[in-house]
């Protein structure tokens, strides 16, 4: 079935004009759809999802009504209340011709249309302090929006996700595996990053200790709050909306707070390949975090400050396992363009993680003045 067939199938208003190719997500297919009739254009995002990593859409659809009316009602009484002074968007799913959440094609794979948040764009770097801001302002309003969200009300779209033993442990079976054991042999490059992750095999535990102590509490969390998953209003410079809803479900909003820092504090970005250019933009960080407490600072506790540091340092450790657990494993998981990418994605969070340790008392410093 083409592309466009399996557009139609989505009960959108007008004629498709075009369908191409949209965002650089490492786990589904996205495209880009718009529709015009005579008096108005509507453009849509079509995605395949990724069977692997997602086995049950019918999870992550439920999930994303449940997310969208709670923040939808939340917003309502908000405005009634007077305390909107930022105007928040949210994808809505577009239904089928036959009112279905989603279509599963002949080959099996799921097929889902939202509508895309127009008058915005997200970044693939921060672009600015002032942008860093919006994008801290955004994901803490986010938090703000469910943190009332009974997180028994939606469903774990992604079992083992941010549980970094989880990670730790499947890095060491797929470590005894013969393509892992002829990779590392073949680069000096991959045995030392082995070694970066054995000196932090302890470390690595923190945030799951402080939830099993009871130190820190579950709330809603967004799971992937990337600088490209925060829309930014065109008209404003405001942060509108976060995008990529898939992962949004119980977990520590520190988690979120650490891998939005390790995407927005590299001003180099994930795919760099001159490591000298990767860094710790204090200045970006200052602001995020800035923007993220202003918003978020109502509903966080002693505790819950205490352990941003922590999560600060811990995203980009655990993303860069990921990547290099997947490159040993031969890219099974993140989609990869190039052989080699895995690993070089890896270098670039370690690296990160790095300057981050480096200025572990600037930035503990930094949190303690917010
Ligand atoms: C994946 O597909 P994308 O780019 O939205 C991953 C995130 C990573 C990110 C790194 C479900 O997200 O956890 O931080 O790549 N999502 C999932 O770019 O594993
Ligand atoms: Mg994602």
């Amino acid at each position: 079935m083409s592309l466009a067939v399996m557009m139609n199938r989505f009960n959108v208003k007008g004629r498709l004009v075009t369908l191409v190719p949209f965002g650089s997500g490492n786990i589904n297919d996205t495209f880009l759809a718009v529709f015009r009739n005579t008096f108005t254009e509507t453009q849509v995002v079509l995605q395949r999802v990724n069977r692997k990593v997602f086995p049950r859409p019918e999870d992550i659809m439920s999930n994303m009504h449940t997310i969208t009316q709670h923040c939808h009602d939340k917003l309502e009484r908000d405005a009634k209340l007077g305390n909107d002074d930022r105007v928040w968007q949210m994808p809505r799913i577009v239904k089928t011709k036959d009112g279905a959440d989603f279509v599963r094609d002949d080959k099996g794979e799921v097929w889902r249309v939202i509508t895309r948040v127009l008058s915005a764009h997200a970044f693939d770097t921060a672009q600015s302090p002032e942008h860093a801001l919006e994008c801290g302002s955004a994901l803490g309003h986010f938090h703000y929006l469910l943190s009332d969200l009974d997180p028994a009300s939606v469903i774990d779209p992604l079992p083992g996700f941010h549980v970094t033993s989880g990670y730790v442990k499947q890095y060491d079976r797929v470590l005894k595996s013969k393509n892992a054991q002829e990779r590392l042999g073949a680069s000096m490059e991959a045995r030392r990053m082995a070694r970066f992750i054995d000196e932090r095999r302890k470390f690595a535990m923190c945030m799951e200790k402080a939830v099993a102590s009871g130190e820190l509490k579950k709330r809603m969390f967004h799971g992937d709050p990337k600088v490209n998953n925060i829309m930014i209003d065109d008209f404003t410079g405001k942060g509108t909306a976060m995008i990529d809803l898939d992962t949004v479900s119980p977990g520590l909003v520190q988690i979120d707070v650490g891998d939005a820092v390790r995407s927005i504090c590299n001003p180099a970005g994930e795919e760099e390949t001159n490591l000298g250019k990767v860094t710790f933009d204090e200045d970006l960080f200052l602001a995020f975090m800035k923007g993220y407490i202003k918003e978020a600072g109502s509903f966080m506790t002693e505790a819950d400050r205490e352990y941003l540091y922590d999560a600060v340092r811990l995203l980009p450790f655990e993303l860069g396992l990921r990547f290099f657990q997947d490159y040993l494993a031969g890219d099974k998981y993140f989609k990869v363009r190039q052989p080699g990418q895995n690993l070089n994605r890896a270098r670039v969070q370690f690296r990160l993680c790095e300057a981050i340790e480096a200025r572990e008392g600037k930035i503990r410093d930094l949190i303690k003045r917010l």
